[in-house]
């Protein structure tokens, strides 16, 4: 069994991490470059999203064969050379399962639309005219969840983009195609797989209308997901793997069954909704100030919820869909620095087993776009017109855009200050935040106060103590809105974490709190004594240590 609580997982977007040949688009090549970097840090797997063939109309998410790599990222060589040379570091690859759905260039859909049944079984079609939508179900990407074959006289389900059909898990040969895929890989030995929104690939048996949403709670954790999640699990013998799910809208007692290691389905589980704190009623086109208490709250019942009964939490601020999290909740200006440190041990000092995105580690920020086509992603073109049509200004919708927008974390690594920033030597594919002169990994390699230096010693930290990657944990200080405080607890060892989610500074800290511990990490330089009235200084994180423990 993997000790889940003391690997670290960095998550790789390659088509922007490192374009090895000029063309602007990152490639495997290129992530093969940098694995000294990620060695360097810490790192024990490595996470690539989607490198297949594709049409690269949602970034790979809409995958037309499996089993092969997409010629704009290298050549299956690449991709062996890449788990070799990973493995010589002690690093372990970790690949992205998109098993909700297929690319409607994928063969099976192309034999579908020719006609073949066989094939049509794959997917979830329905027969109608083209006036009469199957129900109103709305795609996540904006408009309705179905699309009219006129050819077929069919409707077929796509949760997400037009161009990614949703597979049909009910039918038992789709659920062998899909083992066939994860043995393919773990044959060619990778250590790990990320599954897609996998708690949406079970329908419910009858389709109906949603009269309170968008059809989501009809199909999220849906009627057979446990048993299609322990039968691909069992049958392809993944369970030494690490393995963990996108969770999508989902439910904490389904993702303790997801992930509690006697339902023998996955090691883990990301779910959101601590990223939806700052969405108004839930609407993620629609903006907020951030709500503390909330984001304390959901901290405390999934820690709690997941700790009680066994199950396990992948903790992570960032990844290619989410805006940066320095912009989201920190500061980009005068405290960039150690918001972005805080941010970091608030998440990593958890229970779980935590994810770093590409750059999150050198508090890389939102490129803050100005103009709609500077943007790539589907879903922001989709939402852009979208929000036109509700009646907000272009303005208003590119604001919208510039907080919200999954373009915010799809830019160009920031190696350094260069032209390209060490991305490309050529034009890249999406444009490079402006800051990358000052904000890139050259310059805080070599600074020793840098955010890269406090990744690797929280990195470090959970490795050498296991009160961080074994221990309990308890929150404390909930009434309290501005600070974030728990408490690990093992085998007679303590560790307290005080977070000032706030630019001001906090309150003030009961003697009880800090008396008889002492700082083993902060953000700010002082030499501040801990004694009398402690106060948090703004976005301070103060990691103390109960003493002789
Ligand atoms: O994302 C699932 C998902 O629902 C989101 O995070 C989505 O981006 C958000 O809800 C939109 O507001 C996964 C992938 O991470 C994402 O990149 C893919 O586009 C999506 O699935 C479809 O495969």
């Amino acid at each position: 069994m993997i000790d889940l609580g003391e690997k670290i997982v960095y998550q790789i977007y390659p088509k922007s991490f490192r374009d090895s040949n000029g063309d602007g688009l990152g490639d495997l090549p290129g992530v093969i470059e940098k694995l000294d970097y990620l060695q360097g840090l810490g790192a024990d797997y490595l996470w690539l999203t989607p490198v297949y063939p594709s049409p690269q109309n949602d970034n790979g998410y809409d995958v037309s064969d499996y089993c092969a790599i997409d010629p704009r990222f290298g050549t299956m060589e690449d991709m062996d050379r890449l788990i070799a040379e990973s493995e010589k570091r002690g690093l372990k690859v970790m690949l992205d399962m998109v098993f909700n759905h297929t690319s409607t260039a994928h063969e099976w859909f192309r034999k579908a639309l020719a006609g073949e049944k066989e094939y049509q079984d794959y997917y979830i079609f329905r027969d109608g005219t083209g006036d009469q939508l199957p129900t109103n179900w709305q795609s996540k990407f904006g408009g309705p969840a179905w699309e009219y074959v006129p050819a077929l006289g069919k409707w077929y389900l796509h949760l997400f983009d037009v161009t990614q059909a949703d597979l049909n898990w009910e039918n038992p040969r789709v659920r062998e195609e899909l083992k066939n895929v994860i043995r393919f890989w773990k044959g060619k030995g990778v250590k790990g797989f990320r599954f897609d929104v996998v708690n949406l690939i079970s329908k419910p048996e009858t389709f109906t209308d949603d009269l309170m949403g968008d059809g989501r709670r009809f199909y999220t954790d849906g009627p057979h997901i446990h048993e299609y999640l322990k039968e691909l699990t069992g049958d392809t013998g993944i369970e030494e793997l690490m393995t963990v799910g996108e969770m999508s809208s989902t439910h904490l007692k389904d993702c303790i069954r997801y992930s509690n290691p006697e339902e023998r389905e996955l090691s883990m589980c990301f779910h959101f909704h601590h990223l939806k704190v700052d969405y108004r009623d839930g609407d993620k086109w629609s903006l907020m100030e951030p709500d503390r208490m909330e984001l304390k709250r959901l901290f405390e019942e999934w820690q709690m919820g997941m700790q009680k009964a066994h199950g396990w939490n992948a903790l992570f601020w960032c990844n290619h869909d989410q805006p940066r999290i320095v912009s989201r909740l920190g500061d980009e200006g005068k405290y960039w620095k150690q918001s972005a440190k805080m941010l970091g041990a608030c998440i990593h000092l958890m229970q779980g087993t935590p994810y770093i995105y590409q750059g999150e580690e050198i508090g890389m920020m939102n490129p803050h776009f100005q103009e709609i086509g500077q943007y790539r992603d589907v879903e922001s073109l989709n939402y852009y017109g979208i929000l036109l049509e509700q009646g907000k200004t272009e303005k208003e919708a590119l604001e919208i855009l510039a907080a919200r927008s999954r373009d915010n974390s799809r830019t160009p690594m920031q190696w350094s200050g260069e032209d390209g920033c060490g991305f490309t030597e050529g034009t890249p594919w999406i444009e490079a935040a402006r800051n990358y002169g000052e904000i890139n990994v050259r310059t805080q390699m070599a600074e020793e106060d840098s955010i890269y230096h406090f990744y690797r010693k929280l990195i470090a930290m959970r490795k050498e103590k296991a009160v961080i990657s074994k221990g309990s944990i308890e929150f404390f200080m909930q009434e309290n809105p501005d600070v974030l405080a728990y408490r690990r607890r093992y085998q007679g060892e303590e560790v307290v974490v005080l977070n000032n989610l706030t630019g001001k500074e906090a309150a003030v800290l009961a003697e009880s709190v800090w008396c008889g511990y002492e700082k083993i990490l902060g953000n700010y330089e002082d030499s501040r004594t801990m004694e009398g009235a402690v106060r948090l200084r703004p976005f301070e994180v103060l990691v103390l240590e109960k003493r002789g423990s």
